[in-house]
């Protein structure tokens, strides 16, 4: 906490407002995680943006039944009437859809085969994003998505379906106001090529929307590697990225995903074997001390900002 108070204006909830933590069963909702978050957050002069309204995971076990039998819209409106309404005011940025491409499932659009896409079809995304301007019109409202930072497999398809979708959004007068870059940054897989991503973003900007940076970590987790040589990778990463982004002057928030590497989704026992050791994603350090990487943030934003 007391990291969190020095180094952070603006927090986010890895899990406390998720919809199966708010609403574990049909209409019995539970904000007590997030209203506390909320509340830290304010008394110490902090943003909170809240993460997140629409997603194809973490979901109530009664709602994926829900929408897999007979799927009813209040199921998603009224849902986000409700949380965005309590905290109107309160948390001045959603990620309302989250995660809505995969190029990988096959579909002309790029869109995600997710239980919402197969209740409402692709009509879900305008839905969620109206509603939550309804509920609170002066909060940002962002589209948020991972796998279009790197070049990879899907990279090239990945960033184009997401253009196609924003702009299908922007034309129909949809309530949209920046795009989310998750940026799960992974050096080794899907490096960075700065021209591929100042073009992808530069189509974004020319929409009119903003670019948020909302879960930054780096992913560097090959084997025989020192902690130094991972710290200085993870810092060379991440100045990349940054004065990419930043150079394209729409980015007002950065936001890593955790602050420490102790605390970071990358180590905790699920992930870690899964992706191959002990990471080293993230500003702090396990003994909340700042790393390279937090000085390569610190300095992409003093260039731009000078
Ligand atoms: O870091 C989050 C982890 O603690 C949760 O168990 C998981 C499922 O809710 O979500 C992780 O966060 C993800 C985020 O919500 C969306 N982008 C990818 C993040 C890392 O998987």
């Amino acid at each position: 906490m007391e990291a969190v108070r020095r180094e952070c204006s603006c927090i986010v909830a890895e899990y406390q407002s998720k919809r199966h933590v708010l609403e574990p069963s049909r209409g019995m909702f539970d904000f007590e995680g997030m209203d506390r978050l909320v509340a830290f957050a304010h008394k110490n002069k902090m943003k909170f943006r809240g993460h997140t309204l629409v997603w194809h995971a973490a979901n109530p076990a009664w709602l994926v039944a829900e929408l897999n039998d007979v799927p009813k819209e209040g199921g998603l409106t009224e849902y986000i009437a409700k949380v965005v309404g309590r905290y109107r005011g309160r948390v001045h940025s959603w990620d309302v859809v989250n995660e809505a491409i995969n190029p990988a499932d096959g579909r002309s659009d790029g869109l995600r085969e997710s239980i919402w896409l197969k209740a409402f079809g692709t009509s879900y995304i305008d839905m969620a994003f109206h509603a939550a301007h309804e509920a609170d019109p002066n909060a940002s409202l962002v589209y948020n998505d991972y796998n279009t930072e790197g070049v990879w497999k899907y990279g090239d398809a990945w960033r184009s379906s997401t253009i196609e979708m924003l702009a299908g959004m922007k034309a129909r007068g949809v309530p949209i106001h920046a795009y989310g870059m998750q940026a799960h940054l992974d050096p080794n897989d899907r490096p960075i090529d700065p021209k591929v991503l100042a073009n992808f973003l530069q189509e974004i900007k020319d929409l009119g929307l903003r670019i948020q940076v909302t879960e930054l970590d780096v992913r560097d987790f090959k084997l025989g590697r020192s902690v130094e040589e991972k710290n200085r990778i993870a810092a060379e990463t991440t100045k990349l990225f940054l004065d990419v982004v930043l150079s394209l002057s729409v980015t007002d928030e950065i936001l890593t995903w955790g602050l420490s590497d102790k605390y970071s989704w990358l180590n905790d026992s699920k992930n870690a074997p899964f992706y191959g050791g002990i990471p080293s994603p993230l500003p702090l350090d396990w003994k909340m001390v700042r790393k390279p990487m937090w000085y390569a943030i610190a300095k992409s934003i003093a260039v731009k900002t000078k």
